[in-house]
């Protein structure tokens, strides 16, 4: 009898180990400390608040099949949630994120914690505030990896890269919603756009501001680029080079060859980039897509810049 059963429990064992993969997915856990900081952009110190102190806030990486467990503290002055752009969030819609469609607001001093898991889903997606214009402060990204023992549809690159394109406010954008629903206008257009959080040199102050992406001459990178802005549709292209597109929105494509790529809001695209240049530093550029007429419908006409850089370095 005794025997039997650890022969059982045994069997039970060796079953549960060789489907590990099917029923006990890995968890990738974080924690948001939402709380203000202040962040110097465009000649002037702006009290912004941001996830564990850095903007745009963690990129988070996980594999497909795995679980995702973020636990949010709100040590901000405001109202806020944490939207997981894209997720298909099958059976854990409640943790999707979305103020008062999913949830109420994180109030200032709480915590509330999301659990969810990837799954089907490979590629580029990204994470933000959901509360009025707070995403304009709070946002990251979301790499998804295939799991272990699978690889992607294209040569492995030889670096992935999050391009994270956003706006700056010189300004509260709290206040700046605020001020446009009080009187009924379109809020007011952001001061700069933004890679990776930063302006580059086309704005003041910014020369240091400045993105830079350190390539090998000859190497295969993924570029993660997303479309974190509050109201644009962007354009993003790199002097002399071209792409080629393999996912969006965390889903792969056919891929196609361009030079020039339209990421729309909250969009996301997976491009491949070769370092097959000559040995030089080259401008890439993120500006909006604009087809109405602007003295009806402004837009924030201006152009954020980085700067794409050949060097021999070790590894
Ligand atoms: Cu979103």
């Amino acid at each position: 009898m005794r025997t039997s059963s650890l022969l059982s429990l045994s069997w039970a064992l060796a079953l549960l180990a060789s489907s590990s993969s099917l029923v006990s997915a890995d968890v990738v856990e974080h924690t948001f400390e939402v709380a203000n900081v202040t962040v110097t952009r465009l000649c002037r110190d702006n009290v912004i608040a941001a996830v564990n102190g850095i903007f745009p806030g963690p990129t988070i990486y996980v594999r497909e099949g795995e679980t995702i467990i973020v636990h949010v503290i709100n040590n901000s002055p405001y109202n806020l949630t944490i939207h997981w752009h894209g997720v298909f969030q099958l059976s854990s819609q409640w943790a999707d994120g979305p103020e008062y469609v999913t949830q109420c607001p994180v109030l200032p001093g709480k915590k509330y914690t999301h659990k969810f898991n990837i799954t089907a889903q490979e590629g580029t997606l990204w994470w933000h505030a959901h509360t009025a214009f707070f995403h304009g402060w709070v946002y990251g990204a979301l790499v998804i990896r295939p799991r272990l023992g699978h690889s992607y549809p294209f040569p492995k690159p030889y670096k992935e890269v999050p391009i994270v394109l956003g706006e700056w406010w010189n300004a509260n954008i709290i206040e700046v919603l605020e001020e446009a629903t009080k009187f009924g206008n379109p809020p007011r257009l952001s001061d700069a756009h933004t890679i990776n959080g930063l302006p580059g040199p086309l704005y003041n102050c910014s020369q240091n501001q400045t993105f830079r992406l350190r390539v090998r001459h000859g190497k295969p990178y993924m570029l993660r680029i997303i479309n974190a802005a509050l109201n644009e549709h962007l354009f993003f292209k790199i002097a002399r080079h071209t792409f080629t597109v393999a996912a969006v929105d965390a889903s792969y494509t056919n891929p196609y060859d361009t030079d020039v790529i339209v990421v729309a809001l909250g969009q996301t695209v997976d491009a491949l980039l070769t370092a097959n240049q000559a040995m030089d530093s080259y401008f890439m550029a993120a500006t909006p897509y604009q087809t109405v007429n602007t003295s009806v419908v402004p837009v924030a006409d201006t152009t954020t810049t980085g700067v794409v850089v050949y060097q021999d370095f070790p590894d």
